[in-house]
């Protein structure tokens, strides 16, 4: 039997007084494995060159990863591509109870709207349960990550949620208004992330209520530009053809949308009939000014400007892009913005200090564009590093193409130079990529993740649902070197790597006074218990009854508690324990209901006892050497006939 050590000594420090020997492998750079000049740019590494990391070791980067459907954010050690945690966000969790808690159940309905009440109660939910996370990007603070929040979109219920760095746990979920679909999704980068934008894919009418459903011309898509602080919604911009993916630039004076859909077709063959799609430009100032001066439509509740072509606002520009493009990237030098083709082989970069021609000088769209490499088939997403590369995934050719980007710029002036670095085979059917810091200013030269749909025959066979593959490349030397597969499941579609310096101020042990459980707090304060120490209580409240208790290894203050057949019962647990590593859990038996409680944590779970009898609650987290005595009573008295 496995035993936690109770006395405040962490495993770690135990562990690193006998892994002397894992030192060793951090001295081995790549030059040791002959995987060319590091240069010096390489950041000293703990890891082994292959990307190994000893046990007992750490990481040298925290990777933010996006699960797809599976609606939750993991979190990753990179090198190692060691899975660390699993955060649920839109996603029901089975071991922590989110979704089902109280207080992640206030978090869902804050902002719900009451079609989705009615849609959620008419099917006897109270939440929807799944999500489709496609991407999770940090704040910044002029121009680089600070620690403060993960943001992530939910495409499937058209959702934002905003997740707390200090204990890594979801603290707010935004249902947005009048768009369709959220996926593409950045954070403004300057001067810092007072604006999370937000892209809704899908087009419908925007009075949707039945009442013009194939009337396509009154389909309309929408921007979002949601308040980070608040976790509202700023405002929406209408516009012409439907959004992708979005990013802002390191000025604070722009946000882009790509569009594959400006023909606003119906269908696949509508929809790539176009030889040319657009990239849209959002003017923030002109948009700011506008909602200051009172120029806007509110449409549920929302302050909602039109900047479709028609309207000839300040508010967008549209510049042409070929062919159903997908990704854009904003370069670290601050100046560059790349935007991948898809369905053509080429990149476009545009220079973003030419836009204000674009708004003020009438100057031709396609002004700003000042590269356009042709670098294979299929270009999904481009990544960064330090040195002025740019690296983008080919999802028709498998393949990541290193180029560069001052030379891609002189061959579209005409030079005879070719941009392209490096071709590395990736395994197979590459979508986002991400290198080390690789969004922000401190954009390394270290490793590239790249999130792979496909794994085919790269793992033992498990079925016909193959895991997708995340493989890590070195990109320190000139050429591109594979050292890892990373096997992961439904469906990482993006990822972040950051540097722990930028997240010095995770916590191990909760805040008492926490506000993710203010709400149950003052519950438990109108109904006169002290849940900050040894204590129980069963309150009865007409049929709904409140049972408090509390928790330090390895027992609950509650032995037992009695209520009646047909009860709504809430039971709202405090774990006093104070030290690190120190989680308990509350699974009621057979009544579908179980909870993470960790360290100085609060939780609390309501269910209706319909049916009489012994039900024992047990604690499911490990947590103790008598753990599984960790248990106690619930009696369910008949109703009285
Ligand atoms: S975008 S399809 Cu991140 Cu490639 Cu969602
Ligand atoms: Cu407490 Cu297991
Ligand atoms: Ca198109």
């Amino acid at each position: 039997m496995e035993s936690k050590d109770n006395k405040g000594l962490s495993r770690r420090a135990l562990f690193s007084a006998t892994a002397g020997t894992a030192v060793l492998a951090g001295t081995m750079g790549p030059a040791a494995l002959g995987l060319g000049a590091a240069g010096l740019a390489t950041p000293a590494r703990a890891a082994g060159a292959d990307g190994s990391v000893a046990p007992g070791k750490l990481d040298d980067y925290y990777g933010f990863w996006s699960s797809g459907q599976t609606g939750e954010m993991r979190i990753l050690g990179i090198p190692s591509m060691r899975e660390l945690m699993r955060v649920p966000v839109f996603n029901r969790c089975s071991a922590t109870g989110w979704g089902q808690t109280n207080e992640s159940i206030r978090i869902h309905q804050r902002t719900m709207s009451e079609k989705t009440k009615k849609q959620l109660a008419a099917n006897g939910k109270q939440i929807h349960d799944n999500g489709d996370l496609h991407h999770v990007h940090m704040s910044f603070t002029e121009g680089k990550y600070d620690g403060r929040f993960l943001f992530m979109n939910d495409k499937a219920n058209t959702r934002v949620a905003r997740v707390r760095c200090d204990v890594m746990k979801t603290d707010a979920i935004l249902e947005i208004p009048n768009a369709k679909g959220i996926h593409g999704m950045r954070p403004q980068k300057w001067p810092r992330s007072n604006y999370v934008f937000c892209n809704g894919e899908d087009e419908a009418p925007l009075v949707n209520d039945g009442s013009t459903m194939t009337d396509v011309s009154t389909y309309v898509n929408i921007f979002t530009a949601v308040d980070a602080d608040k976790w509202d919604v700023a405002w929406q911009v209408k516009v012409s053809g439907n959004l992708d993916n979005c990013e802002a630039d390191y000025e604070g004076k722009w946000a882009f949308s790509t569009s594959y859909n400006s023909e606003m077709g119906m269908t696949l063959e509508e929809m790539t009939k176009s030889e040319m799609d657009h990239v849209v430009v959002f003017n923030l100032a002109e948009i700011e000014k506008a909602i200051a001066a009172g120029q806007y439509e509110e449409i549920n509740g929302v302050k909602v400007l039109d900047g479709r072509k028609e309207a000839k606002s300040l508010f967008t520009r549209y510049i042409p892009i070929a062919n159903n493009p997908h990704g854009c990237n904003m370069a670290p030098d601050k100046k560059h913005l790349c935007v991948a083709g898809k369905l053509s082989p080429t990149v476009t970069v545009l220079d973003v200090t030419k836009f204000d021609a674009l708004f003020y000088d009438n100057a031709e769209p396609r002004s700003a564009v000042v590269a356009e490499p042709e670098l294979g088939l299929g270009p999904l997403h481009t990544a960064f590093d330090g040195r002025g590369n740019a690296y983008t995934s080919l999802f028709l050719d498998s393949q990541v193409v290193k180029w560069n980007i001052e030379e891609a710029i002189r061959a579209y002036a005409g030079e005879k130079i070719d941009p392209i670095k490096d071709k590395l085979d990736v395994q197979y059917q590459p979508g986002h990529l991400k290198t080390v810091m690789g969004e922000t200013l401190d954009a390394a030269n270290d490793w590239l993740v790249c999130l792979c749909k496909f794994s085919k025959d790269r793992f033992l066979n498990v079925g016909p649902l193959k895991p997708e593959n995340d493989q890590l490349i070195d990109i320190s030397g000139d050429k591109m070197v594979l050292v890892h597969d990373g096997p992961n499941f439904a469906e990482p579609h993006d990822a972040i790597a950051v540097a722990p310096s930028i997240l010095p101020n995770i916590r191990s042990v909760w805040d008492r006074n926490d506000p993710l459980w203010a709400e149950t707090r003052k519950q438990a304060d109108a109904d006169g218990v002290n849940i900050d120490e040894w204590a129980d209580a069963v309150i009865r409240d007409g049929n709904k009854v409140r049972v408090y208790m509390t928790s330090v290894a390895p027992s609950f203050s509650l032995e037992s508690f009695t209520v009646k057949e047909g009860d709504e019962v809430t039971v709202i647990v405090t774990n006093l324990d104070e030290i690190d590593d120190l989680t308990h859990g509350f699974t009621m038996g057979n009544h579908g209901v179980a909870m993470e409680i960790g360290p100085q944590q609060t939780s609390s779970v309501t269910f209706v006892a319909a049916n009489p009898g012994v039900y024992w609650y047990y604690c499911q987290w490990f947590c103790h050497a008598l753990h599984m005595e960790m248990r106690g009573r619930m009696f369910v008295e008949p109703k009285e006939a």
